[in-house]
């Protein structure tokens, strides 16, 4: 997604995927690998199977808000998470729609949607029970326990006035905004939740696109139409950081962070820790660097503040960390390897008319790591693969809990696709849910190390999705043909900072590990 935000000028400045999967391939590898090679043996089920609504029983869909006035926030959303709002052990969904604002009035209400995981492959929209329908602009979610009371609560990004939902426990949330004092007005992207400050309370970081302005678009283009220009025309804007004061309430540390310094037209966030500092450093898909694809690369300092350190570091770097506009890597086969999964979906829907080579809907691509090396075996892994779609958010997680990470992708103006994951369960596995109890509950920050025979891999708890969304909240570590787990150790993020060592695991199940237990249960 990245590079199309450097179509600055009322022209369009087509980039193909190619090219982009050629900038990514720089850091992991793919240039090696043609769709062609290596065809697998058909299998009875696809590797990544559709499901589609009739079966699901998710019949929502996202209304891009389309205007001949082509007004950018409507091809840029939306987002979707995976989460477990009731804490039953069964991944629930989160859909975020446009809505009402400044240049858009719904003829019928539009609302976002929260669908509860039935455990039997369906799913109940439980969104006005619940009250979470929002209905401002919708963009992302993100999905964090910041009060640390054990359900995760939502900060739902809105261009306009953004929502922070508190989850009551009881099948309920509030809009506590106002209250926890982060309530932010501006396009606000994709929201992280990650401890910065490492005191064990879970802190927002908020990207801001640009200071969009309905009454400056592009004009017309030199083709006499109208197009989603993802201009240079609006200024850059900073971005937005909270500090968890653990009362319910949150001070916005924008400033004295050094994150308000930093202009830029920020997309997708990811927070990791870069150097294994015991520190979150926080990066951001931006577009504040017009002629190459530039990323921000907050690094946390230990003193509160935030360097950007992009340049320093690099792109391939940037690249390697980054899960921007919809991709993820997923160990989907569970052989210890992260693989990883793509949506695209070009922003203008007229590209088509003045490029050949790019089309507006875009295929998903996944790709297999060979140890090392990444195949393209999207033509081998299902039906769905051989569609296009305006993809724009994905989240991942193991809806049915069957040790297989499964995949939702959120579709700009139309349904979103649930895709089940029907191989992993061919390897052995073992599911992790950390609950930290000195560092954040939600373990944010914290690495799996692991063995299983000669098999050993290290897997970190980053903070944030990928674009606009969120991801599962419980680890999976995938064993490959190795029936046996030898030792599993857990390094807490700060301020515990403690490493536990678990042994006698079982495989191919779900664990709950408590911090400072020494054991799962
Ligand atoms: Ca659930
Ligand atoms: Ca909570
Ligand atoms: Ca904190
Ligand atoms: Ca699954």
């Amino acid at each position: 997604m990245r590079m199309l935000l450097h179509s600055g000028s009322p022209q369009m400045f087509p980039l193909s995927r190619r090219r982009f999967l050629q900038g990514l391939a720089g850091s992991v590898g793919l240039y090696a690998l043609s769709r062609s090679a290596l065809a697998q043996a058909p299998r009875a089920l696809p590797v990544f199977e559709e499901i589609p609504p009739s079966v699901s029983g998710i019949h929502w869909t996202h209304n891009a808000a389309r205007s001949p006035q082509k007004y950018l926030p409507e091809a840029t959303g939306p987002g979707c998470a995976f989460l477990d709002y009731d804490q039953d052990g069964w991944l629930d969904i989160y859909l975020v729609n446009s809505g009402k604002c400044d240049f858009f009035t719904p003829a019928q209400p539009l609302r976002n949607a929260l669908y509860r995981n039935n455990r039997d492959g369906t799913f109940t929209d439980v969104t006005e029970k619940a009250r979470v329908s929002a209905g401002g602009f919708g963009m992302g979610v993100a999905a964090g326990d910041y009060d640390n009371d054990g359900f995760p609560d939502l900060y739902v990004t809105q261009y306009g006035r953004s929502i922070l939902y508190h989850n009551n426990g009881d099948g309920t949330f509030s809009d506590v905004t106002e209250k926890a004092g982060v309530g932010v007005q501006g396009w606000a992207s994709h929201a992280v939740w990650f401890d910065y400050d490492n005191d064990g309370r879970l802190d927002l970081f908020i990207a801001q696109f640009a200071a969009f302005d309905k009454t400056h678009g592009c004009g017309i283009s030199a083709d006499g139409k109208r197009h989603y220009c993802i201009p240079r025309i609006f200024p850059s804007t900073p971005s937005w950081l909270f500090r968890n004061n653990g009362d319910g309430t949150f001070t916005d540390v924008s400033k004295e962070s050094g994150i308000a310094a930093s202009l830029g037209k920020a997309w997708g966030a990811v927070a990791t820790d870069v150097n294994n500092d015991g520190r979150m450093d926080l990066f951001v898909a931006n577009d504040s660097n017009i002629d190459e694809e530039i990323f921000s690369l907050y690094r946390n300092n230990h003193d509160g503040t935030f360097d950007d350190q992009a340049m320093r570091l690099g792109v391939g770097m940037a690249t390697r960390w980054m899960s921007g506009w919809g991709m993820k890597f997923i160990d989907y086969d569970n052989d210890g390897n992260l693989d990883l999964f793509l949506v695209n979906g070009f922003p203008d829907d007229l590209v088509e008319d003045f490029s050949s080579r790019v089309k507006y809907h875009e295929p998903l691509l996944l790709f297999q790591n060979m140890g090392g090396k990444y195949k393209n075996v999207s033509e081998q892994s299902g039906p769905v693969f051989s569609k296009s779609f305006s993809a724009r958010g994905m989240a991942v997680g193991d809806f049915n809990n069957d040790g297989g990470i499964d995949v939702l992708v959120a579709v700009n103006d139309g349904a979103p696709i649930l895709l089940r994951n029907n191989v992993g369960k061919e390897n052995h596995w073992l599911g992790v849910q950390l609950v930290g109890t000195k560092s954040n509950r939600d373990a944010v920050g914290a690495r799996l190390i692991y063995q299983a025979g000669d098999l050993t891999r290290s897997r970190m708890k980053v903070g944030g999705g990928s674009f606009l969304s969120s991801h599962y909240p419980r680890m999976l570590l995938g064993l490959g043909k190795h029936p046996k787990l030898d030792w599993l150790d857990v390094h807490w993020p700060q301020p515990s900072g403690a490493v536990e060592r678990i042994i006698d695991l079982p495989v191919d199940r779900y664990i709950t590990i408590t911090e400072g237990t020494g054991k799962w249960k």
